[in-house]
């Protein structure tokens, strides 16, 4: 058993060896000659075709490029704080960064997925996960921003997440590991047996793409890494790869390298949604938390959430089956048609692919091999559709172009292979500079992808740009796919290092995307909507602000009676109803990040002065000529001072009621 994780070794340091003697290798025909330029060329004030979702990973954030040209035009802060927009520092949005441990102001963001109607992206939301603390998030593409985030309890490593079924019936949240379910106090060492890994499918509204988590199956404690949902055919099936099936809890890189296959977990959610509906399932006591922001009030709610419904999957016979699959595999693809299912072992140089139609064969037939904690196991050879031999090492993941072929990435081997369905042979192969993790193809987790492009997106990058120090940027790759051979196109840095990514056909979203908030629909508790309406309110030592912006100045811009020890929240209303007009505002002294405030919108920043003075604010957003004149005052007395509030509206000063 100590030979297979020699030759994983090997393996490894053949991976090393790859990537040095590659790695002065530049492609010198790439981007220089005119014909990749044009391809590429997006000409000053057109618009690329497609949109590009990329996770950011650690970063906790999700970044939108335009394809082919690379360029980058939103990050979009998810799990992370991010003072640009002040996500996680405003009142408003405090809330979605709430979990059962408290604020958690990061995560790690690997698949972002965009909601489908009839196995087609339809541009209305995408989802992602957060991995350490397990969350799913929404995305509305008409405001681009982070409008859902629930929590996922009973899971950790949250990462067989977050994949939308055909009709986004579901979102799935995997659990990478097993953990005791409920947590409790007990000892690692009899983690076989006792742990579980629980898939949760999250029921998504078809109105608004709200989430609530519908039921969650408690599996064996396996290690789920990847899923994708079936399709077409396989409608109502998910599938997930597992490692770690031996069950072990230390040194996994060894022990859990011993068995010569693992799984893919087949399982008819259809089924089980029909045993829940019919009382199935049991609830059990959980916290978590669903935060949910509302466009009206431009405010985030948490919740804490107290039950889930659990499934004990030997209860449901005839809904989960195990497949089989070679070398502890890490992605798990199934093909535009839903036939095949893609099952690449980390540790092998083939990929593994199965048929839809063999394994229902086998499973209408009964042929089993045995079971694991009473889940049956398919025969790998009765549901085996073929294998690609491909001489590539280390396949992580598969995307399809639409047209019969799939292109799988190497990360062992840096590179990306292009094989036919069918007839597994090679087609073609391509480096990447260097380690590819994910590859992505518009559509690509859909019945329909679009096959222009692949993006193949970069763990190391060593010598492909400028050095910035010790820490280089991760990267992607561009091919042009529309060909027999691919072609490289283009080298971009992405933010943060990129795991999964969506595309999508650029007109079905740019037309639903937003250009105001209108300010009669705002319903923020403390909006001022004219400057008449502006105020300040002492209520003991909160005091609060309504203020308005608008080209170029603040109302009120001068505030008195402020005193040392005050919570002084200014409300903030932008009263422009033009396209691309925002205003931001900030504090001397104020550990709140700017407010970037979009026209029609209320944000809300709170203010603890320690220091008696008279202090300014001002814009931070260059917003007209007038800009650098659109500031104010505060001033600011000792605790207890007589200085009464007052203000100045239109240069005329204002007692406070
Ligand atoms: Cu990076 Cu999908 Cu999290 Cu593979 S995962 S690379
Ligand atoms: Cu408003 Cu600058």
């Amino acid at each position: 058993m100590k030979t297979l994780f020699k030759s994983v070794l090997a393996l490894l340091t053949i991976s090393l060896m790859v990537v040095s003697c590659v790695q002065n290798s530049n492609d010198s025909s790439g981007a220089l000659s005119s014909s990749k330029a044009e391809k590429v060329y997006v000409a000053p004030g057109e618009h690329d075709d497609f949109y590009a979702f990329v996770s950011g990973g650690f970063s906790g954030q999700l970044a939108v490029y335009g394809l082919p040209s690379g360029r980058l035009f939103k990050v979009i802060p998810v799990f992370s704080v991010d003072a640009e927009k002040a996500y996680g520092f405003n009142e408003e949005t405090k809330p979605m960064l709430n979990t059962s441990h408290g604020f958690i102001p990061w995560d790690d963001a690997h698949h972002p997925d965009i909601s489908q109607t009839n196995g087609v992206v339809d541009g209305r939301y995408v989802y992602i996960n957060g991995n350490n603390t397990p969350r799913i998030a929404k995305i509305d593409l008409t405001t681009f921003e982070t409008t859902e985030i629930i929590e996922i309890p009973n899971s950790a490593g949250n990462h067989s997440s977050s994949y939308v079924t055909e009709n986004t019936e579901y979102v799935v949240a995997g659990t990478r590991f097993g953990v005791p379910v409920p947590q409790r106090d007990m000892p690692i060492a009899e983690y076989k047996g006792n742990f579980k890994g629980a898939l949760s499918f999250l029921k998504v509204d078809p109105e608004d793409g709200g989430m609530d988590i519908k039921f969650q199956i408690l599996m064996p404690g396996f290690d789920y890494d990847k899923a994708h949902p079936g399709r077409g055919d396989s409608h109502g099936w998910f599938f997930f790869t597992t490692y770690n099936s031996e069950e072990a809890h230390s040194l996994l890189e060894v022990n859990a390298s011993q068995n010569d296959k693992d799984f893919i977990a087949a399982v008819n959610w259809k089924k089980i949604e029909e045993y829940v509906n019919n009382g199935g399932g049991k609830k059990m006591p959980a916290n978590y938390a669903h935060n949910v922001y509302d466009e009206h009030t431009h405010t985030a709610t948490s919740t804490m959430k107290k039950e889930v419904l659990t499934v004990d999957p030997t209860e449901v016979p005839g809904a989960i089956y195990f497949l089989p699959t070679p070398k502890s595999p890490h992605g798990c693809d199934v093909s535009p048609t839903g036939e095949y299912i893609v099952g690449s072992g980390k540790l092998s140089a083939d990929v593994t692919v199965h048929s839809f139609t063999k394994m229902m064969d086998a499973i209408n037939n009964k042929k089993f091999d045995g079971d694991a904690y009473g889940i049956p196991i398919l025969n790998y050879e009765d549901i085996l559709a073929g294998s690609v031999k491909s001489g590539g090492l280390g396949p992580l993941h598969t995307e399809f172009d639409g047209k019969g072929n799939a292109y799988t990435t190497f990360f062992i081997s840096s590179e990306v292979v292009k094989w036919k369905l069918g007839t597994w042979e090679v087609i073609d192969r391509k480096p990447t500079y260097y380690s590819v993790g994910h590859l992505m193809i518009p559509g690509g987790n859909s019945g329909q992808p679009f096959g222009k492009y692949v993006l193949a997106m970069n763990k190391i990058t060593k010598d492909r740009y400028l050095p910035t120090g010790p820490e280089v940027t991760q990267s992607a790759q561009l091919y042009d796919i529309t060909g027999e051979k691919m072609e490289l196109l283009l080298d971009f840095p992405t933010v943060g290092e990129p795991h999964y990514a969506a595309g999508i056909p650029a007109d079905i979203v740019a037309k639903n995307s937003r250009k105001i908030f209108r300010l009669e629909e705002n319903q923020h508790p403390y909006a001022a909507k004219t400057e008449a309406e502006a105020k300040v309110v002492r209520k003991g030592n909160e005091v609060h602000i309504n203020m308005t912006m608008i080209r170029s100045h603040f109302a009120p811009d001068n505030i008195e009676g402020i005193q040392v020890g005050d919570k002084v929240y200014f409300h903030v209303t932008n009263l422009e109803q033009d396209y691309d007009v925002p205003h931001g505002i900030s504090m001397i002294g104020a550990n709140t990040s700017e407010l970037l405030i979009m026209p029609g919108q209320t944000e809300t920043f709170v203010w603890e002065p320690k220091q008696v003075g008279v202090w300014p604010f001002y814009c931070t957003d260059f917003c007209s000529a007038l800009h650098q004149e659109m500031q104010g005052y505060v001033r600011v007395s000792p605790k207890g001072s007589s200085v009464p509030i007052s203000f100045t509206l239109d240069d005329d000063a204002v007692d406070a009621e």
